[in-house]
């Protein structure tokens, strides 16, 4: 139990089965998880399809209508730590991220990251076929978010992570409040306060080619807002114990002693 990839997944039916073949494919051993809001393409039942080919190695959560993609990570964490995965991930299901850079993203970790960030932002780090207006909304939301934070990460909206099951033990997920992108910014400003060292692996970010974007208004608004929320919250004393949570991690660690029994019997 050492690595698992979540895959969010709303209406992914074109490129659901290549990308779970893809991360399959790696030399590695990952396993992965699919969190799919209902989709009303089907995604699920292809996941579904694909149990048999990849018994062991490919799990699905489903739940019930698009709750958005940060409540959908938390339950893909929650579940990932409850079976005992060392180093969690993150990725999109439409092939802008590729799936041959996990293992840098793995090895980032495993050399002392507490959380590794696919960067576009970095020197070595692209953006493929993007339009201009797409680069600029995105550049402009990282350095709008440098500048209020403060925080050290030049691409603080990534959506290609690995995380060190203890930052996520760590971070008490009661508190984490946004459900679009901005909740790629709070994720890696909650672990920055609570001091783990955050590395940027350089990536090459590349459009999409099949399916549809999942970006609209009320997702640019909550980042622009949420920034400041965040940035308000971090000011009062009592912010990073809010933020943290023993006893989260307490019961994770319970979570993961029972199903070690459970799986001992
Ligand atoms: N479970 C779940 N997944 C979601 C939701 N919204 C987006 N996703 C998935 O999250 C990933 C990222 O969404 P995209 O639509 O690709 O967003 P994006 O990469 O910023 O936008 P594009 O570059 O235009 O594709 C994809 O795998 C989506 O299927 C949601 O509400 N619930
Ligand atoms: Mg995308």
């Amino acid at each position: 139990m050492e690595k698992i990839v979540i895959i969010p997944t709303y209406n992914e039916k074109e490129n659901i089965e290549a990308i779970i073949a893809a991360v399959i494919s790696q030399q590695a051993d990952y396993h992965i998880l699919i969190i799919d809001d209902g989709s009303p393409d089907g995604t699920a039942n292809i996941v579904k399809s694909l149990f048999p080919k990849y018994t062991g190695r490919l799990f699905l959560e489903e739940r019930h209508g698009k709750l958005g993609l940060g409540t959908a990570y938390i339950h893909g964490f929650k579940w990932a730590m409850t079976k005992g995965y060392k180093y969690i991930f993150e990725m999109d299901a439409d092939f802008s991220h590729n799936p041959s850079d996990l293992e840098r993203l793995y090895n980032a970790c495993k050399n002392g990251a507490g959380v590794a960030v696919g960067s576009r932002y970095v020197k070595n780090g692209a953006v493929e076929n993007w339009p201009t207006n797409r680069i600029a909304l995105s550049k402009g939301a990282s350095l709008y978010t440098r500048i209020i934070t403060w925080m050290p990460v030049k691409d603080p909206t990534a959506g290609f992570v690995c995380y060190q099951r203890k930052v996520l033990e760590a971070i008490n997920f009661d508190n984490i409040s946004f459900v679009g992108y901005a909740f790629q910014i709070e994720m890696k400003f909650a672990a920055w306060k609570l001091g783990f060292k955050i590395v940027e692996v350089p990536i090459t970010f590349k459009d999409r080619k099949l399916g549809a974007s999942k970006m609209n208004k009320g997702i640019v608004k909550e980042g622009i807002l949420g920034v400041l929320e965040l940035r308000w919250q971090s000011l009062f004393k009592n912010y990073r114990r809010r933020l943290s949570s023993e006893q989260a991690a307490n019961q994770a660690n319970l979570f993961q002693q029972q199903d070690i029994i459970l799986r001992e019997k």
